[in-house]
């Protein structure tokens, strides 16, 4: 399936002014780690910032964050007695490239030096998927007369996140070429051992020394070059940290030893081998339109670029890897979004994710237990230990004196049901009866019992409620019977019966253990199967229209066109409580409820709710989660066009940030969401408990949309042409 267009991201001109922007789209990644595209050389107002997965410390308002990693980019070089900034002197030729079928980051340059001396360098560098725990850099520079050069590189403990530190000294050393640094988080006690090593070809009268500054140890490296000459500098970095082994320190400093002195060919070939195969597995192709294309293989390389391939006690936070926005925080997008891509790609990455849920299953338990509730209540935002860790105020954006009540981490409670139905996807696809049996299941029963626990009984509308909540649609706050909250709640508690009978026929040794374990009678899983049948479910028999609250039809009727073209959001215009009295959306809800449960809408139904939700959205400036699900739900109401606007404003979210603040790093879900537009709006993939089909809808101008899943043990190769406006399945 790869063919050789739309793998490239490329930058032609040097601008600080979009640094961060373009910081966030350069990020590279292995799974253990995400390092912003920063340069090798610093500029001011640059976030450089390497996060390790799982690295969290402590800090005030957002309890706790990943942790900045030392700088492994860092590359100083002195040309001819001058440094080289691209601030200073003058840029002849300047090209940045992100080869996405890699994950390798090169730029090209020429330059002018303030005093005219003329320079041709060339840098490179890849974050190792085949050995997590390497970092590469290479720079190659031609002088165009004899000259001198230095290179200084500095691992530094002296990182910090947007002004705040994490790390203490704790130890630093050289070897031969090398250099290490020990460190340990302040609050988590997690210590790091970094170790770094230069090593330069070329060039005459080379002098190596180093820098003992505290937590700053520097390696220093000088040579002579003669016109035309070039000099290859490679830097190789080890990281480890005591999350994988006792000894970080130790281990940085013998993984390094191990490495042979010209190492880049072969972790490059290992690299690149193993980006291949993740290519094999994941690619899709677009044909007849570049941009799109482009943009999906973007969104997959950030998520594979996240993705943990050998840790099942973290997961990917709202922004990946790559900033700062919600300090690696974990939600719904993991589960909901992101999840389905790796379930049917790379079912090992989706266990991974799922297990992490498991791990923290603890967290979500004490979640419940405080608020009091049974069972297990998940974190709205999620860290180390599942505890929840949504900050509560937060200063108001546009004036930082206020403070603003985040009630999310308190009501919205449909994220606990959210990764059940992650859980049941995984399943159904892969057959993973072991992960049900030993960790599925207990998730699916502590679950239904908070469910239980957080319904209220109305004995005036006979039916168990849910009051006080907020809905996917964060406009609306302390809600009650939001549906989608009301609906996810009821099959959650339905299906884990089904689990639990599935569990008792197949495994009746694990059932009986943890029915001993939950101390579940049949008294409460009677109660679960009530509480199911008589949850509050608000629809319009007429109209087919479902209410996304109680009481949300009666809210103020805004016209959203008669506000264009606007520039902010909803929200931003008419204040908190403004947007909260109007009946305008930040992202779908009832839609989204479509999306996972489309039993629930037969065709009528999905469209009526479809064309009154999708005309009361704030799509633009809402949420960054929204447009991929209307581009599904468009394509299954029969509106190619309109489902490709949706899903070029979801593609285009960070390579052309177009809500502007890409800077804080990717929208991840966003781009999980973007696989299943292509997969189960677009291709219109159907899959049945023993058959599948499709039935695509593409916008016109694609020719063709092929992409490859697994399903059941099985690899599906989906192949659709578009002749003349109507797709068909070769
Ligand atoms: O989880 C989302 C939520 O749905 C909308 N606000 C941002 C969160 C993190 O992406």
């Amino acid at each position: 399936m790869l063919n050789d267009r739309n793998w490239l991201i490329t930058e032609t001109c040097f601008d600080l002014a979009r640094q961060n922007h373009a910081e966030t789209i350069f990020t590279i990644g292995n799974g253990y780690l995400g390092t912003r595209g920063a340069h090798e050389e610093r500029y001011p107002g640059e976030e450089r910032t390497t996060f390790i997965h799982g690295v969290f410390d402590d800090v005030p308002i957002v309890f706790t964050e990943l942790v900045n990693a030392p700088d492994w980019l860092d590359l100083n070089l002195w040309l001819g007695g001058e440094p080289f900034r691209l601030t200073e002197g003058e840029i002849l030729v300047y090209q940045r490239q992100l080869d996405l079928r890699t994950g390798r980051l090169s730029r090209r340059v020429e330059w002018r030096s303030p005093q005219g001396m003329l320079w041709q360098l060339a840098f490179e560098r890849f974050a190792s998927l085949a050995n997590p725990h390497l970092l590469c850099q290479r720079v190659t520079i031609k002088a165009l007369e004899n000259t001198n050069l230095e290179a200084r590189t500095t691992l530094s403990g002296e990182t910090d996140n947007l002004n705040y530190k994490h790390w203490d000294w704790i130890g630093q050393g050289f070897g031969q070429n090398s250099a290490w640094l020990h460190l340990r988080t302040r609050s988590s006690g997690i210590e790091l051992g970094a170790a770094t090593r230069l090593v330069v070809s070329g060039g005459g009268n080379l002098q190596q020394s180093a820098w003992d500054t505290r937590n700053a140890p520097t390696l220093v490296v000088t040579t002579q070059l003669k016109s035309g000459e070039i000099v290859e500098i490679e830097k190789i970095t080890a990281f480890y940290t005591s999350r994988e082994t006792n000894d970080p320190q130790g281990t940085a400093r013998r993984a390094l030893e191990t490495v042979p002195k010209r190492a880049w060919k072969g972790l490059w070939e290992s690299h690149a081998r193993a980006w291949q195969r993740e290519w094999e597995r994941c690619d899709v192709l677009i044909e007849g339109d570049d941009r799109a294309h482009l943009a999906v293989r973007f969104s997959l390389f950030q998520l594979l670029a996240a993705a943990p391939r050998q840790d099942e006690r973290v997961s990917i936070g709202a922004k990946a890897l790559s900033g700062y926005g919600y300090r690696g925080h974990v939600f719904w997008d993991t589960e909901i979004f992101m999840l389905p891509f790796f379930t049917y790609t790379r079912p090992e990455i989706a266990r991974n994710l799922l297990s992490y849920r498991y791990h923290t299953l603890e967290g979500a338990r004490k979640k419940a237990r405080e608020n009091g509730y049974k069972g297990a209540q998940y974190a709205w935002e999620s860290a180390a230990t599942g505890e929840e860790v949504t900050p509560t105020w937060v200063p108001h954006p546009s004036d930082r004196t206020q403070l603003i009540r985040i009630w999310t981490g308190d009501i919205q409670i449909h994220i606990s049901a959210d990764v059940c139905y992650a859980i049941w996807q995984y399943w159904q696809a892969t057959g993973d009866d072991d992960f049900m049996i030993h960790r599925g299941a207990e998730i699916f029963l502590d679950v239904a019992r908070f469910w239980a626990s957080r319904a209220e009984w109305n004995a005036e509308t006979g039916c168990y409620e849910f009051t006080d909540v907020i809905g996917p649609d964060e406009y609306h706050d302390h809600v009650d019977n939001n549906a989608y909250t009301n609906a996810l709640a009821r099959w959650q508690l339905k299906t884990a019966l089904q689990v639990l009978a599935w569990l008792e026929s197949h495994q009746p040794q694990k059932a009986a253990q943890l029915r001993d374990q939950l101390e579940l009678d049949e008294n409460e899983l009677a109660h679960w199967q009530e509480v199911a049948e008589k949850i509050y479910w608000q629809e319009d028999a007429q109209t087919g229209l479902v209410e996304q609250f109680e009481g949300y039809f009666q809210r103020k009727q805004i016209d959203l066109q008669a506000l264009e073209p606007r520039t902010q959001s909803i929200q931003s215009l008419l204040g908190i409580e403004g947007a909260s009295e109007a009946n305008i959306l930040k992202q779908p809800d009832v839609v989204m409820l479509a999306y996972l449960l489309p039993e629930l809408f037969d065709e009528n139904k999905l469209r009526a709710n479809y064309e009154y939700y999708n005309a009361r959205t704030d799509h633009t400036f809402g949420s960054s989660l929204g447009p991929a699900i209307h581009a599904i739900i468009a394509c299954r109401v029969g509106k190619p066009e309109e489902a490709y606007e949706h899903f070029m404003r979801a593609a285009l979210a960070d390579l052309e940030d177009v809500r502007g603040n890409a800077h804080d790093g990717i929208h991840a879900a966003s781009a999980g969401g973007i696989w299943q537009a292509i997969v189960f709006g677009f291709g219109g993939l159907k899959l049945g408990e023993n058959d599948w089909n499709t039935q695509p809808c593409l916008p016109t101008h694609w020719k063709r949309l092929a992409f490859r899943l697994k399903y059941r043990g099985q690899t599906l190769e989906i192949d659709l042409f578009n002749s003349s406006g109507k797709a068909g399945e070769e």
